[in-house]
């Protein structure tokens, strides 16, 4: 029995008991829960994410070159446990497994990326069709199950031999020659593109922070250039992708930007938030959506602010079909007119809820003040959802199962506050998992597990957590479960 039913029948079995003023409090509830819905608006695209070199593994096979994560995994002491991607989750050789994943969680589309040195082995120049071939099998078997493809085209796997990686500006130039050059073979079948993922990640983790490959500690006027390489390899991107691809084919980004959300919902926050996401995205998203540096960001840098080149601005800025965002975590952000800023991001304190990440504090609000800021901000055509979703604790229980109740708490509470976007008008179109299933955790190897899938990495063997049940539920119903 339904809700409904359930109150027509309390009706019929004495509803008059229940009879409030005007009206009755079974009508009111009934309302109530028509206006309570949970459902996402039709044609909602519903997702799962992965990236090539935490799933794919075969790092020797049909060709690949090598990357700066080959390089930096295989460096002792990088990466937990010196876990490598050399295996991963074998998705070279399982993909139609995978795909059979994906199909009976019933999702529409899947982003996946796209290894540049299996296409360009060296980065540039000599081209491997074997690596293509690959690509063209899974996009063709993602077709033929009825998923489509989105593909991001730089998803942290960069060509070792790249002089220089992204501190050398050439790279955002051999980028943009590999992204048009795939857009061109795979644009008759893949409609939706990612130029590069997380500006932020790949340049400052790697070349700042020095926990990404390629391990780097730079100083800041030169971390302030490998960000400007990153955004230009992403504008230059989007002008080669478009220069080959197919008529109306959609371009955009898969950014992380620095979500905030208004400590209270009240007008002074609220604007204290935008502030904050425009000036601490400054140098990433702000700068792909502005074609500007900010003037707070030029004067903090001063002279370690990035050499620009004539033109480089306008190509950052390069018109974009969709803004994609990686949300996972927030930070509370208060007005405050001490601040010369004008806010104050609050820290996350001791008992602020997170889950098996340290990193991954709880804040389901940075799902709806995400979408909603980026939308009010800057007026994207568009927005996805790149990625979303969460470590947890995923051990098999004795039954060979994982309840993974602590998944379903987070990814409800954060598809409720997409959902509250989406039904508030704001132009968020789909929503694509993160992940699939359990894979290569970047400096945290294989001890993370992100998936709706656990994987046994001994055998290979795929079982879906009891979260991959929820999003099928979810999916079918197009609605929160
Ligand atoms: C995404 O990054 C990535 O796109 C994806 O590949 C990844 O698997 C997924 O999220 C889950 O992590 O160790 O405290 O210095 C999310 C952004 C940036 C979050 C790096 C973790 C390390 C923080 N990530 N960050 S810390």
């Amino acid at each position: 029995m339904d809700r409904r039913n359930f109150m027509k029948t309390g009706m019929a079995m004495g509803g008059a008991a229940l009879a409030t003023g005007g009206g009755t409090l079974a009508a009111t509830r009934a309302a109530a829960a028509t206006a309570s819905d949970l459902s996402f608006p039709k044609d909602f695209l519903w997702g799962c994410a992965t990236a090539s070199y935490q799933i794919e593994g075969a790092v020797k096979e049909d060709g690949r070159g090598l990357t700066n994560w080959d390089v930096f995994s295989h460096t002792p002491g990088k990466v937990a446990n010196n876990d490598t991607g050399d295996v991963a989750c074998d998705s070279y050789h399982r993909y139609n497994e995978d795909i059979a994943l994906l199909k009976n969680l019933g999702v529409k589309a899947y982003r996946m990326s796209i290894a540049w040195s299996r296409i360009f082995p060296e980065g540039r120049g000599k081209f491997n069709q074997k690596g293509l071939d690959y690509y063209n099998r899974v996009i063709d078997a993602l077709l033929a199950a009825g998923i489509q493809p989105n593909v991001t085209m730089f998803h942290w796997d960069l060509p070792q031999a790249l002089p220089g990686g992204w501190q050398n500006r050439d790279t955002a130039k051999a980028f943009a020659d590999y992204a048009g050059f795939m857009a061109g073979k795979l644009s008759d079948r893949v409609h939706r593109f990612m130029t590069v993922n997380e500006l932020r990640c790949f340049t400052d983790l790697g070349h700042m922070v020095g926990i990404h490959a390629p391990g780097l500690k730079l100083p800041q006027a030169q971390v302030n250039q490998v960000r400007h390489h990153g955004c230009l390899a992403h504008g230059l991107g989007v002008q080669a992708i478009r220069a080959n691809a197919k008529a109306g084919t959609e371009v955009g980004i898969a950014d992380n930007a620095s979500i905030f959300v208004p400590v209270i919902e009240t007008p002074e926050h609220i604007e204290a938030t935008k502030k904050a996401m425009r000036e601490e995205n400054a140098m990433f998203l702000t700068a792909v959506m502005e074609g500007k540096y900010t003037d707070a960001y030029l004067k903090s840098a001063g002279a370690d602010a990035p050499k620009v080149q004539a033109g480089d601005m306008a190509a950052i800025a390069s018109p974009l079909d969709f803004v994609a965002l990686n949300i996972y975590t927030p930070t509370f952000v208060k007005a405050n007119p001490e601040d010369p800023r004008g806010y104050t991001p609050l820290p996350h304190l001791d008992h602020s809820p997170r889950m098996a990440s340290p990193w991954l504090y709880v804040g389901p609000e940075a799902a709806y003040w995400g979408v909603r800021a980026v939308s009010e901000m800057w007026n994207p055509k568009a927005i996805y959802i790149s990625e979303n979703g969460t470590s947890a604790d995923d051990k098999l229980n004795d039954k060979g199962l994982v309840d993974d109740g602590d998944r379903i708490m987070y990814l409800r509470n954060y598809l409720g506050q997409f959902r509250r976007a989406a039904v508030e008008g704001y132009p968020l179109k789909g929503y694509f998992l993160w992940s699939l299933m359990d894979n290569f955790e970047w400096a945290d190897g294989y001890a993370l597990r992100f998936g709706l899938h656990h994987v046994d990495y001994a055998t290979q063997k795929r079982t879906p957590k009891l979260s991959a049940q929820w999003y099928k539920e979810l999916i079918r119903r197009n609605a929160l479960v």
